[in-house]
């Protein structure tokens, strides 16, 4: 049986589970938890998730919080939407790579540009210099639709929403490989319907 509640804030990271949840058909409910109003530092948000933030998913009686692992565990919930390699296969190894490698190297990479940071060693940042992930993004995106063996992954959608984050706020520049990608990605028909219904919840928000 499903039973899951998505907690989530329109025009936020947690829009990538938003966009995960409609890639399996949409099974969870969603709660919006407005970070206008500091629903986010409410009792009952904390409570859910002590650091105070979206997306936070509620499968069953379990929490999961971050993006990356929310959209990780619903493509195995559901497997019939195949957005997860198999376990155990080299694929699998490569999909965990570039699952981790958007929130664990290219969040912190560009934290750092936009707020200027000047890492003095770079060998002991686990996200290392801005060339070297950028070089190592283009090796993974050169004569290749998405990152794992031609075919869309969730891995596709968290780096993917991460590299589109990063060249909306600047943090990456806009390059043709990385661009002709994420639109690859937005173009998908659940990303379109997530995209619409977030500008929906946004509005809706807002007029409140
Ligand atoms: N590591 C978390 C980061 C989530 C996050 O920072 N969410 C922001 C929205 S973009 C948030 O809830 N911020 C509210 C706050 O921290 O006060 C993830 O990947 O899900």
């Amino acid at each position: 049986m499903t039973d899951l509640t998505l907690y989530h804030c329109p025009h936020t990271r947690s829009a990538t589970a938003f966009w995960m949840n409609e890639e399996v058909g949409a099974p969870a409910r969603i709660e919006v938890v407005n970070l206008k109003t500091g629903a986010h530092k409410s009792p009952a948000h904390l409570a859910r998730n002590p650091m105070g933030k979206v997306p936070a998913l509620l499968d069953g009686e379990t929490i999961i919080t971050e993006t990356a692992a929310i959209c990780a565990h619903l493509a195995d919930r559901f497997p019939s939407a195949g957005l997860a390699p198999a376990p155990g296969t080299p694929a699998r190894g490569a999909y965990y790579r570039w699952l981790f490698f958007a929130p664990s190297v290219i969040e912190p990479m560009m934290l750092d540009r936009l707020s200027g940071a000047e890492r003095q060693n770079p060998g002991s940042a686990g996200h290392g210099s801005p060339d070297s992930v950028l070089s190592t993004l283009r090796g993974a995106l050169a004569d290749r639709d998405y990152l794992i063996d031609d075919s869309f992954t969730a891995a596709d959608l968290v780096l993917g929403s991460t590299l589109r984050f990063a060249m909306m706020f600047g943090a990456i520049e806009k390059e043709p490989a990385f661009e002709a990608y994420v639109n690859r990605l937005a173009a998908r028909p659940a990303a379109e319907a997530a995209s619409k219904k977030d500008a929906e919840l946004a509005e809706r928000l807002a007029s409140a």
